[in-house]
C-alpha cells in the first residue's frame, strides 16, 4: 500500500479504489497517464483517498506513484491483462499486470476498500450462446463485497443478457438519477434497471444494508455520461459495428477482444469516444467519492 492508502485506512478516511486496465489497455499513450492522474485528483478533490490498483513485479500495488502510473500507460506492451483466473500466474511469477474490474475488486477487498469507480465493466458478449465469452467481472460481482460505479456497459457486449446475468447472480443494479440502464457513450441502453436512487447517501445506505443481511457480493451502479460528453446513438452504433466485424475477420477472441474493439472504437470515432471515455470515468470518480464518504 502507499503511504496515502495507508494512512487513510489507519485514520478511516473514505476510500476509492481504480482500476488500471483502463490505463494499460483501455486507452492510448498520453492520455491515459494524464487520466490516471486526473482521476485521481478528482477522488482527493471530493474528499477522499484515490487507490489505483495494479500488480508490479508481482506485487499487489494498492495506490500507485506517478512512476507506476508511466510504466502502465507507456510500456503497455509489457503489461498483462489481470482478471481473477490470472493472478496466482501473475503474482508467483513476479510479473506485471493491469487489473481489470474483476481483479481490481479483489485487492480492494483484501485492502478493506468497498467502493471502486470504473468506466465500464466487461459483461456477456454478442454470440455469447457461441463463444461462451461472459467477463469474469459478472461472477466477481456475485462474490466479492464492493460496489462499482460504472456508466454501465457498452453495446460492443450484449446488454440484455449481461443484465439477466447480473440478476442471476444476485446482483443490484442501480441506476443514479436514472431509471435506465446506460451504455457507456448514451444515456439509455433502452434497458431498466431495478432501482433508481437518486442520492450517494441513499446509495450507501442500500450497499451497507446488503452487507449487513450477509448478502455477499457486489452492487452495480450505473451513472449515466452526462449529456454534453454523450456520443449519438446513431454515429457510436455504427462505431461498434464495424470495430466487430473487424474483429471477426482478424478473429480476435478472450481478453485481447475489449481492447481491440476500445481501440478500434476510439480510430472510427477519431477521438470522439476517448473523450467521452475520459469524462465519464471522471464522474463516475466524482460518485464514488460522495458515496465513500457516506458509508
Ligand atoms: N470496458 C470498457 N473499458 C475497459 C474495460 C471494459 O469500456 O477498459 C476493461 C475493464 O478493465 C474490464 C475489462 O474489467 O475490460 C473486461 O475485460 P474482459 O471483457 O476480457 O473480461
Ligand atoms: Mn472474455
Amino acid at each position: 500500500m502507499s503511504e496515502e492508502v495507508m494512512t487513510a485506512i489507519e485514520e478511516f478516511k473514505p476510500l476509492v479504489a481504480l482500476e488500471s486496465t483502463i490505463i494499460s489497455h483501455g486507452m492510448p499513450y498520453p492520455q491515459n497517464y494524464e487520466t490516471a492522474i486526473r482521476i485521481q485528483n478528482i477522488v482527493r478533490e471530493n474528499n477522499a483517498v484515490p487507490a489505483t490498483i495494479a500488480i508490479i513485479n508481482g506485487m499487489i500495488k494498492v495506490g500507485l506513484d506517478n512512476k507506476d502510473l508511466e510504466f502502465l500507460s507507456k510500456e503497455n506492451n509489457k503489461i498483462l491483462k489481470a482478471s481473477r483466473r490470472d493472478l496466482p500466474a501473475i503474482i508467483s511469477q513476479k510479473l506485471n499486470a493491469a487489473t481489470t474490474v474483476s481483479a481490481t475488486m479483489i485487492c480492494a477487498e483484501l485492502a478493506g476498500i468497498k467502493i471502486f469507480a470504473t468506466g465500464g465493466i466487461g459483461g456477456v458478449h454478442r454470440n455469447a450462446k457461441n463463444t461462451f465469452d461472459i467477463s469474469s467481472d459478472l461472477t466477481e460481482l456475485g462474490n466479492t463485497n464492493v460496489a462499482v460505479i460504472s456508466a454501465g456497459v457498452k453495446s460492443i457486449l450484449d446488454i440484455g443478457l449481461t443484465l439477466e446475468y447480473l440478476e442471476t447472480l444476485g446482483v443490484p443494479v442501480i441506476g443514479y438519477k436514472t431509471k435506465n440502464f446506460p451504455a457507456f457513450y448514451t444515456q439509455d441502453s433502452g434497458f431498466e434497471v431495478s432501482y433508481r436512487i437518486d442520492s450517494a447517501l441513499e446509495i450507501a445506505k442500500l450497499l451497507k444494508t446488503k452487507w449487513e443481511l450477509g448478502l455477499k457480493g457486489g452492487v452495480l451502479i450505473g451513472n449515466p455520461i452526462s449529456q454534453e460528453y454523450s456520443i449519438d446513438k446513431k454515429i457510436i452504433d455504427k462505431a461498434i459495428e464495424e470495430a466487430l466485424l473487424k474483429a471477426e475477420e482478424k478473429r480476435i477472441t478472450g481478453k485481447d477482444i475489449t481492447p481491440f474493439l476500445l481501440s478500434e472504437i476510439n480510430n472510427i470515432t477519431q477521438g470522439k469516444s476517448l473523450e467521452a471515455n475520459i469524462q465519464l470515468v471522471l464522474s463516475n470518480a466524482t460518485l464514488a467519492a460522495e458515496i465513500a464518504r457516506n458509508m
